[in-house]
């Protein structure tokens, strides 16, 4: 197991030299996220990942990491639309992984943070994995296409990249098809970011949400990077050079960010949307991808701003990506959505008061637990300990199961204690039925708000798989 929280004692201060300024009302902070998939709460170097990854190094190193930083679900297409709305996924209709041709999509209806960001004048633009719906459009589908979700400008696929990341051939510029692009997605998405930034209006604010294809398999990379790892196993040498890739693109956006003096006026945020497949590189969570037990959701957390007045360089207090949208409106001063499900983080940023709203929590039909809520530093679960195999989409039958499903079974984990969540003191806990009552109505409102999706699919017998065979369950 590995903890954060020694981490930073021989770091310079550099960080804070700009922290007598005043607050800059006149000139709006630009807006940076850099979202990686599928990589782990380890597999940042300065977490013990066998990586190199000194840009993140860096991010994290002149801005703030936080320790309990949690995804919006435990896989792609959840994550960033509890991202992009601040409400957890199933909210806005999201249950799982959206496959091709799949009628489920972020609703048109939904206000994103581009949207929002628009208001207050800034440019926004997309790059990367979209997942939120079919892309480019699809006329029988009909879904929002980023231009309508608020992006100005977007580059990007609908899911992973194909065949792999090495010479793409489905992305996407603004409803155009591109076919085969040389070179790997990550440097190809960091090409287009940084062409757009040339061409930007340079006299209104601006908003890139990156979200990276790597390390999603398949992976790809060039081999001289995965050669720098030959120590290791091939499988893992050639995810540890996609993580590397990856680090290198990030680092040519924050070059170009300094180089053009944007850096200081830049909000730069860098997270994940869930943990690894490769249990490995969750830092001693437990289990991964999929799980909603912290190897599934806990990834890493870093903000660099030069306006952030705190003396921390760590926070421990638990916070996540649906926190992004209601700290950005606290700080533009926007009207945030109704029914938000994160809290502005804003006052950690500043070392002030903090209270969550409502507690954070993850739902996911497909793994055991299905349900989990954090409180203070306790993780509750509940767990249906349905055996049932369940489809890899969101499929007719899911969402009939959802709809009946009961609690039968319950765990706590004090997570500061139990960082790897090895010991369950549910039974013996003396708030236990207060803990049980709070899941329970969870669930209940998640059951009385299900999103009426028209046209499921029927459950594909190939594409069952035992709930528990999903992620690790150690
Ligand atoms: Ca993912």
């Amino acid at each position: 197991m590995f903890r954060f929280s020694h981490i930073f004692i021989c770091i310079p201060l550099l960080a804070f030299i700009n922290c007598n300024q005043a607050p800059a009302e006149k000139i709006k902070p630009n807006i940076v996220f850099l979202l990686a998939d599928d990589l782990g709460f380890g597999d940042v170097n300065f977490i013990g990942g066998a990586t190199e990854t000194p840009n993140l190094n860096r991010l994290a190193e002149e801005g703030l990491f936080f320790n309990n930083f949690y995804s919006a679900g435990p896989n792609c297409s959840p994550s960033r639309a509890g991202l992009l709305t601040g409400k957890t996924p199933e909210k806005v209709g999201i249950y799982s992984y959206r496959p091709s041709h799949h009628p489920m999509h972020l609703p048109d209806q939904e206000i994103t943070l581009a949207e929002l960001l628009k208001t207050k004048g800034y440019q926004t633009a997309h790059f990367g994995k979209w997942h939120l719906g079919a892309l480019a459009r699809d006329p029988q589908l009909n879904h929002p296409q980023p231009s309508q979700q608020g992006f100005d400008y977007s580059f990007g696929t609908e899911s992973n990249a194909v065949p792999s990341h090495h010479n793409p051939k489905n992305f996407v510029r603004n409803g155009n098809a591109l076919g085969v692009i040389d070179g790997y997605a990550c440097q190809i998405v960091a090409n287009e970011g940084i062409d757009w930034l040339n061409q930007r209006n340079q006299k209104a604010p601006f908003f890139m949400y990156f979200a990276f294809h790597e390390p999603h398999a398949v992976v790809a990379s060039p081999q001289e990077l995965v050669d720098k790892y030959q120590d290791q196993p091939e499988k893992d040498a050639k995810y540890l050079a996609n993580i590397d890739h990856l680090d290198m693109a990030i680092g040519r956006i924050l070059n170009y960010l300094e180089q053009n003096d944007l850096i200081d006026n830049t909000i730069i945020m860098f997270s994940s949307d869930n943990g690894s497949y490769r249990v490995a590189s969750n830092g001693g969570l437990r289990a991964g991808k999929s799980s909603l037990y912290e190897g599934g959701i806990h990834v890493p957390g870093i903000i660099r701003w030069p306006e952030i007045t705190t003396e921390k360089k760590v926070i421990e207090t638990s916070a996540g990506l649906v926190d992004i949208v209601p700290t950005v409106c606290d700080l533009l001063q926007i009207d945030p959505p109704k029914n938000l499900d994160g809290t502005s983080i804003l006052p950690l940023l500043r070392g002030e008061p903090f209270e969550r709203s409502k507690p954070l929590y993850w739902f996911f039909y497909r793994t055991v637990p299905e349900i989990a809520l954090r409180v203070g530093n306790h993780m509750v679960f509940g767990l249906d300990n349905d055996t049932v195999h369940r489809t890899h989409q969101y499929a007719l039958k899911d969402a009939e199961y959802i709809s009946s499903m009961t609690l039968k079974d319950y765990e706590l984990y004090n997570l500061k204690d139990d960082f790897s969540q090895q010991k369950d003191i549910f039974k013996n806990h003396p708030e236990k039925d207060t803990l049980k009552a709070l899941i329970d109505n969870q669930l209940i409102e998640i059951q009385s708000n299900l999103y009426p999706w028209k046209e499921l699919p029927e459950l594909l017998e190939s594409r069952q798989k035992v709930k528990t065979g999903w992620a690790a369950f150690r």
